[in-house]
């Protein structure tokens, strides 16, 4: 066995998300999860880490999306930073920092490096022919030129990759290619970049990974770095025509910003620093000192960025350690298809945590249980609901709330004895495997570990049946709840990494001062005489209904590519966040339909007559198709009822009824019990 390192201080970090969209379980499971855990985990230890994160904010599909949308890309990007900051933070991802890309100190970071690099002669001047725009006057970069696909004929097919056959393309074999802003058949022209030279850190790389780190780094990742050194490294552009991101810092480069794949890695440096600027440490000592491990946690389309081209480009730089250990994760499949945002085909975070208020840990305990760490995971919603049910309920909650339930009834709440010697020797062989699991980044063997010690403590009170010794040997069901309660409190402790909330609430109900780590070596964990607060329930089942709703939601959801249904739906779910006094202009009300007949000059419409009991109003709604005048009249319905009034095909509708529009359906939204014409909706 290879000698293990120790290091004086740990820097984590999580792939900066790209603030164009919000964060899918599939994520989450791949490099924001694994990373909590480990840090969590560190910081549980007493180690010295920093957890590094934000937002990646520039880049050609952050332009395109702003573009399709009318907006600016700063305006986009303002959207998403702020929701994925508060998204994590919902779910219990405790980065130290969450920064963004667009921040002025990363721009200044990350020009200093280009120029460090300049000024050291490493970079290549480069003039080439590129795709010019003579329409929209600008240099389109691979993204922006739309063509078909030579390999498949797909009509629609991107300048770098074909999304229908999954081809990666360069623009000069599209058939037919054309601008993806105006249309116009794109021109070559002249235009000068900066090339870094990957070619020349061949041998090293060969070596540090594939010899150094042959054994502790994940064998997907080796594996993924090995066919890149294999095919040969080749210099690569650093620099990019766009008028977003951040600017080449040299006077002959005006119009030209560095490449989001060069900047992005920065970011995690600029992290740093702001980070240092706000607690009063040194940034450098995380960077640049040997002591210090730093470890990306990245899914594995991200691989060959952080194992290949940023440790070249630090090595370059000269002042910078390398990356410890790039633990990268596969991906997450879910109900059997790849995640994808554009077909809306994904569990959104933020979504989740509406529709499972405070049960964060219930998802991160799936995720974690279903992490892809060697290889491509699935998440079905029938699984969760088993997961949760069988192993959260009926096993960890189970024997949780029995021990502390029977500690009640019997001995008032109050720890009543000593523990036995071999639960000691259980609690140190489930430290030691979940301590040599999250160290080599096996999280999903690290919960189970901590699953199998409450195993044992099922098995412990049903093999004793306290409840029964209680009446003929007391003191025996004061052993074995005195030896269930020591359980009880080492996976309180052990929880914690996986599932931070459910810990707290634990720790509070057994009235512990704190949960650190080295309380699982103390003997006993818990004293005779500690009194315990009056348990509840941690977990709950989940419901078939409830499982239901979310497969119907996420069926109804999903759309099929290049749709116009996809834009429509894709906005829907993505407006951005308003505030109370927003909400609050809506004069929303219960309405009584009074009449309803079909409207004279249109068959998608219908004219209803509502009260809205001090008055009456004519509504005109294209709901003709979904219901008949007849089934309306007498339902309560909800209407805004403060909207301009507007004509439609010639009848002025003086308001406008709610529906929800469920995948072609239209649903008229009406109360749940009778209520007076009139009455507000809030
Ligand atoms: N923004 C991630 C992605 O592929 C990319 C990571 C950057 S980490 C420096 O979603
Ligand atoms: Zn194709």
């Amino acid at each position: 066995m290879t000698k293990k390192k120790t290091f004086k201080r740990f820097l984590v970090t999580s792939a900066l998300p790209y603030a164009n969209g919000p964060i899918h379980i599939g994520h989450l499971s791949g490099a924001y999860l694994p990373a909590d855990i480990y840090v969590r985990y560190l910081r549980l230890k007493g180690k010295d880490v920093k957890f590094i994160c934000g937002s990646d904010e520039h880049g050609v599909p952050i332009t395109i999306r702003a573009r399709q949308e009318g907006i600016s890309p700063q305006e986009l990007v303002d959207r998403y930073h702020f929701l994925n900051k508060e998204t994590f933070e919902r779910i219990g991802i405790s980065f130290d920092i969450y920064h963004r890309t667009s921040d002025p100190l990363h721009h200044k970071t990350a020009q200093d490096f280009f120029l460090r690099l300049y000024e050291k002669g490493l970079l290549i001047e480069q003039e080439t022919e590129q795709y010019y725009d003579p329409e929209a006057q600008m240099f389109l970069a691979d993204r922006y030129i739309i063509g078909t696909c030579p390999k498949c004929g797909y009509e629609k097919a991107y300048g770098d990759q074909c999304e229908k056959c999954g081809t990666a393309l360069s623009p000069d074999e599209l058939v037919n290619p054309r601008s993806a802003l105006t249309g116009a058949t794109p021109i070559k022209r002249k235009s000068k970049h900066w090339y870094f030279p990957l070619d020349k850190h061949e041998d090293w790389l060969k070596k540090w990974i594939l010899e150094e780190h042959a054994n502790d780094w994940k064998p997907n990742v080796i594996g993924q770095c090995k066919s890149w050194l294999e095919q040969g490294l080749k210099p690569r552009a650093v620099t990019r025509d766009l008028d977003w991101g951040v600017p080449v810092p040299l006077p002959e480069a005006k119009g030209k910003v560095l490449y989001v794949w060069f900047e992005a890695p920065i970011g995690y440096i600029s992290a740093t620093k702001a980070l240092a600027q706000q607690e009063g440490f040194d940034w450098k000592l995380y960077w640049q000192d040997k002591e210090t491990a730093i470890i990306h946690f990245i899914g594995k389309d991200n691989i060959v960025f952080h194992c290949i081209i940023f440790p070249a480009m630090l090595k370059a730089h000269g002042d910078f350690i390398l990356p410890e250990n790039v633990p990268a994760n596969e991906f997450m499949n879910l109900e059997g298809d790849k995640i994808s945002t554009s077909r809306n085909w994904a569990i959104w975070v933020h979504e989740y945590l509406q529709d499972f208020p405070d049960e964060q840990d219930l998802l991160r305990y799936v995720l974690t249980r279903n992490m892809p760490e060697l290889k491509d995971s699935e998440f079905t919603w029938k699984d969760f609901q088993t997961k949760v049910n069988t192993e959260l309920v009926g096993n960890l909650g189970n024997f949780i709330y029995r021990t502390l339930t029977l500690i009640h009834r019997y001995f008032e709440g109050i720890v009543p004895s000593e523990p036995r010697n071999f639960i000691y020797e259980w609690i140190a062989a489930s430290k030691t495997a979940v301590e040599e699991s999250i160290e080599t980044f096996r999280f999903r063997e690290a919960l189970w570990s901590v699953m199998e010690l409450a195993q044992k403590g099922n098995q412990l009170l049903s093999e004793e049946e306290p409840w029964k010794t209680f009446k003929e040997n007391p003191d025996q069901a004061k052993q074995t709840l005195t030896d269930a309660i020591q359980t009880v409190v080492a996976l309180n402790i052990l929880m914690q990494p996986f599932m931070p909330f459910t810990a707290e609430k634990l720790r509070k109900t057994i009235n512990l001062s704190n949960l650190s780590w080295n309380i699982l070596e103390q003997k006993p964990l818990i004293p005779q005489g500690h009194k315990i607060n009056a348990p509840k329930p941690l977990f709950r089942k989940i419901t078939d209904e409830e499982i239901e709703r979310q497969i119907k939601k996420l069926k109804g959801g999903m759309t099929t590519q290049n749709t116009t249904s996809q834009k429509s739906e894709q906005q829907l779910a993505e407006k951005p966040l308003i505030e109370y006094d927003d909400f609050s202009k809506l004069d929303l009300r219960v309405a009584k339909v009074i009449s309803a007949e079909k409207h004279p000059n249109a068959d998608r419409l219908l004219v209803l007559k509502i009260s809205l009991g001090t008055e009456e109003r004519t509504i005109v709604a294209g709901i003709a198709q979904h219901y008949s005048p007849e089934e309306l009249i007498g339902k309560n319905i909800v209407v805004v009822a403060n909207l301009k009034p507007r004509k439609l095909r010639g009848i002025e509708s003086q308001g406008m009824l709610l529906a929800a529009h469920d995948d072609g359906k239209v649903i008229l939204l009406t109360t749940d019990k009778e209520a007076s014409p009139g009455a507000r909706v809030l």
